[in-house]
This record gives C-alpha cells, structure tokens and sequence, in this order.
C-alpha cells in the first residue's frame, strides 16, 4: 500500500544534496561545499532584494559606470557585494574578480587566504532590472595556481576545461541555481516559504529535439555572412529542416537557461557594430565560459564560432567572446556555417 510519505518525491534541499556529492569524493576537506553553500546563500539574500525591488525603491541606476562603461544599477551594486562580503573572509579564496570591478579583488590582509578562485558576474543582464525582466548570476571556481600568498590575475586567467565548478542563479518566476562540478548540471528551484534551495532538475540533459534559437536579430546587419546563412538554416530556409522559433529575451541567463530545458541555442557572434568590440558583446571569463561548463555537463556545447569555449586561454579579466551555445548539433552547424562562409 502507498502511504502518503511514499507518494512525496525525495525533498532534497541544496546544502544535503551537496555534502552528498561531496561524500563521494574521500580526498574533499569540504571548502569546496561551503563555498557553493555560500553561493547558494548569496542567490536567496539577492533573491530577497529583487522581489521586493520595486518596493524598495531600489530600482534605477546609480548614476556610476563600471568597468564596462555601463550604467551600474543598485541592485548591480548589491549583488557585487553580498558575493563579496560572503567571500572575503572564509579563508577559502586566494582572489576573486567581478564583472563590476576592473581589477581583481584581493583577500584583505586581515584574511587568511585559500586555494579556490571565484570569478563572477553578480547580476547579468541588469539592463532589464527596471522592467521586471528575469535577470541572473553567474559564477566560476577554480584552483588557486600559484602556490601562497595573495593571488593574482594569473590565478584567474584560466582555461574553463580547469574548471572546478561552475553555475548560475536565474531570478525569474522562481528563483533557480544552476551548478556542476563536472558531474552533470543540477537544478535547484527556491522555496521562499522555507529559504531552501530544493532539488528539482537532478542531472540536467539538454533535450536531443531543439525548439528554440535565441539571437538579436536587430542586429544581423552587423553579423559575418555566415551568421547570417545559419541563422537562416535555422529558420528552416533550405527546407531540409522545420524551422526553429525564436525566442530572445536580451538577459543572458535567462535565455541560456530556457534552451538547456527546453533545446536550442542561444548566439550573440561577433559583430561590427562597435568598432571597438568586434568579438560580440559577452564577456568570456565570467559568462561564456561558466555556462558552456554547465552545458557540456548537460549533452550541449559551447563555441566562439571556430573553437570550444571550453579550449579559450583568456588573456584578460573582460575580455569578450562570441559564443554559440546550445545543441551540439546546433552549435557545431555554425562552426561549419562560418568556417565556409566566414
Ligand atoms: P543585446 C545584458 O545586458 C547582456 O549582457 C546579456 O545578459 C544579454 O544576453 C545581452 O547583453 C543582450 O544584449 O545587445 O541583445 O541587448
């Protein structure tokens, strides 16, 4: 007979569903899982904040810039700083940079330092805040490599292959964190209620069946020509194949996450529409290579058009990158797209 504890699906909250993956590595002291707790923590405080932004009249712009050149939102500012004030004195990282900082950002001395490097985007696609649009956190852990003392930006130059775990948290109708630690991609949805991030998406795999490409086509005049031709296969234009539908909704994370549930691939390529930016708009260290980590975890796969994101020495903090990301199918077909037509 089924009793009703039996009908209940195995309540999994984030912090038991890692220290269980944590179980299954003898050599882990641990550091690791508190500072994804931390993390996890992080994404509730920064959940709190944005739900009640427009009643906390937080919304609107600081009037500053960052190191981008983009306004910095409030809430910008608050999420670079819960994620700063989580980590700063744990004794687990060795440095960490943000997208809002233009240098890395040491350890205070007063700190003892760690073997981990944290590189973050604190809240993606801020531009959205003040119209209620799903907006994100990204972030990267590496191992520190050099050997002791403050670390460096060489520390956080690091090809994402080395990655020792990577995620995201989305801030949408719920509030999901996304995460791997090269043993398949995770999902955990919020349960404001109890402040618990509950297991909901065990072991993620991007759908093999596409129903989504995902791209600013307001700007396809910018694109090369052979973005321009895939985007085209895509629609269905040669006919071999029903087209896809497009779905954009201008904040990165949001859009990533809706292609690794449902399939598709989401592009922001390279364009020639500033001049001063000719590799697109995204920023390698801290976005593209974060969440091709969680794709490939899931079946999927990351490209810069000619090469896995995944393979890409960065040689500066924010540095941008193109990136195609999706269906391995998908995005190897624009490999092949600009390989032939440029
Ligand atoms: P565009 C948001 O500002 C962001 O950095 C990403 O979240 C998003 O994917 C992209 O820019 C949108 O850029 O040029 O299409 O508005």
């Amino acid at each position: 007979m089924t009793t009703d504890s039996d009908a209940i699906g195995q309540i999994t909250t984030i912090e038991r569903f890692i220290l269980e993956q944590q179980s299954s590595h003898p050599e882990a002291t641990g550091v690791l899982t508190n500072l994804l707790y931390d993390l996890a923590l992080a994404g509730k405080i920064i959940a709190s904040r944005i739900t009640r932004a427009g009643l906390v009249e937080i919304l609107g712009s600081t009037g500053e810039e960052n190191v981008q050149g983009e306004e910095v939102q409030k809430l910008d500012q608050f999420a670079d700083r819960t994620i700063y004030r989580l980590n700063d004195h744990t004794g687990r990282l060795a440095v960490m940079a943000s997208e809002e900082h233009a240098d890395v950002i040491p350890i205070p001395d007063r700190f003892s330092t760690g073997k981990y490097v944290l590189l973050f985007d604190p809240l993606d696609g801020s531009s959205n805040i003040d119209y209620n649009v799903s907006v994100g956190t990204v972030f990267s852990i590496y191992h520190r490599k050099t050997q002791d003392g403050p670390g460096t930006l060489e520390d956080c130059l690091q090809v994402g292959r080395d990655l020792v775990a990577a995620g995201y948290i989305v801030y949408g109708s719920s509030t999901m964190l996304v995460y791997s630690t090269g043993h398949g991609a995770h999902g955990f949805t919020l349960d404001p209620s109890v402040g618990e991030f509950l297991l909901s998406h065990p072991n993620i795999r991007i759908p093999e069946t596409p129903l989504y490409y995902s791209a600013n086509q307001g700007y396809q005049q910018y694109w090369s020509e052979g973005v321009r031709r895939y985007t085209g296969w895509l629609q269905g234009h040669d006919g071999l194949r029903k087209g896809l539908s497009l779905r954009y909704v201008g904040s990165l994370v949001a859009d990533f996450h809706r292609n690794l549930l449902s399939g598709g691939v989401f592009y922001y390529p390279a364009d020639t529409k500033d001049p001063e930016q000719p590799h697109g708009k995204l920023r390698l260290l801290y976005e593209a290579i974060p969440l091709a980590f969680v794709a490939e975890q899931a079946g999927g796969y990351a490209s810069d058009g000619r090469q896995a994101i995944l393979d890409v020495q960065p040689t500066s903090l924010h540095q941008r990158s193109p990136l195609f990301v999706g269906n391995r199918d998908l995005v190897e077909k624009a490999e092949s797209f600009i390989r032939e037509h440029g």
